[in-house]
């Protein structure tokens, strides 16, 4: 039997690839208007924080292709074949349609890699590929719109979290919490019923339950640096807080990122490390999923649900 020839597109924000992108990196996500120079002097100085660049670039690639050898290990009736396709830099998400339509691929399954739906990321990944294939012709997307409440998702940050509990006495425990946090987004979202909060406070629910975590909270990070208002409570105001209510151990689950990169290094690790060194508690961070076997088959899954969906 022949097997059917099917891309998959995997789209996610992207990253420079070189100090000397970061400029157009940075407009691109600001829809065209350049940073101002101290805007950008900032952000060189967060990337060279971590190491001068991100290694998001490094490790989207990789997660593309263990997700295609993912697939094409769980059934055989199918050939995946992955492409990228980022928000921000090159390859653009409509290179990535090109780059199908160009290897004469006509049906394709599309997913971003971010779990949760909203207006302002996984619609705007899908809108730009289906505007590009539409543009095109002759080749079908199949838009996954959200995916975090797959099983193996859940239960990879679960594991994780009985792991990093294994490390903390019987005693302290109590005066733990869990944090799960996400991007913030701008709080206009909420009057367009945008189901993105909705979906952390689920994601956090399903994690502790199967976790078994005691305390947990859920809050916002890593607020775009403009005037309007965005979702909070922000995370590091709330760190305050459960201090002040008496927790001495925070753990933290970006349940909203699924990579080792800037939001997660600097924001997490650096910025929210730097709190708690200030109120002297202990700071843990699980793992990201990158391209953990676990992930990478709760990513696979909800590429075959939505293959399944469209028979
Ligand atoms: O490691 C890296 O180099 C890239 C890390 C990175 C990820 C990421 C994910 C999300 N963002 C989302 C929304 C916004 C909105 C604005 C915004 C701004 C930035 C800036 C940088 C940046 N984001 Fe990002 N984001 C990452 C990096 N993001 C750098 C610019 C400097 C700053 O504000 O910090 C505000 C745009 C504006 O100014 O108008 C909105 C969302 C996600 C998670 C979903 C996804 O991955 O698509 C939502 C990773």
């Amino acid at each position: 039997m022949t097997k059917q020839r099917m891309g998959l597109l995997v789209m996610a924000y992207g990253t420079p690839h070189s100090p000397d992108e970061v400029e157009s990196y940075y407009t691109h996500i600001r829809r065209g208007r350049k940073p101002t120079p101290e805007l950008l002097s900032e952000l060189i100085e967060r990337y060279e924080r971590i190491g001068g660049l991100s290694p998001l670039a490094r490790i989207t690639d990789e997660q593309a292709h263990a997700l295609a050898a993912k697939l094409n290990e769980m059934q055989d009736t199918i050939t995946f074949t992955a492409f990228l396709g980022l928000k921000h830099i090159t390859p653009f998400i409509e290179d990535g349609v090109k780059n199908m339509r160009e290897a004469e691929i006509s049906d394709a399954v599309s997913i971003v890699l971010a779990p949760h739906y909203s207006t302002f990321s996984a619609q705007s990944y899908n809108d730009r590929a289906h505007a590009k294939a539409a543009a095109l012709g002759n080749i079908r997307i199949h838009s996954i719109d959200s995916w975090y409440d797959q099983p193996a998702f859940i239960r990879y940050w679960a594991d994780r979290l009985r792991e990093t509990f294994s490390q903390i006495s019987e005693a302290d425990q109590d005066r733990t919490i869990v944090l799960f946090t996400a991007h913030s987004l701008p709080e206009r979202i909420k009057q367009m019923n945008d189901p993105y909060p909705e979906q952390i406070a689920h994601t956090a629910r399903m994690i502790a339950e199967k976790a078994d975590v005691r305390h947990y909270t859920t809050a916002w990070q890593s607020a775009g640096r403009t005037p309007e208002p965005w979702l909070g409570p922000d995370v590091q105001d709330r760190m305050r807080e459960l201090h002040a209510e008496g927790y001495t151990t925070m753990v933290f689950c970006p349940v909203g990122f699924v990579s080792d990169h800037l939001e997660v290094l600097y924001d997490n690790d650096i910025e929210c490390k730097q709190i708690a060194d200030e109120l002297n508690i202990r700071y843990l961070r699980p793992p990201m999923p990158n391209t953990h076997d676990t992930f990478i088959e709760g990513l696979a899954n909800a590429v075959l649900d939505q293959i399944a969906k469209k028979e």
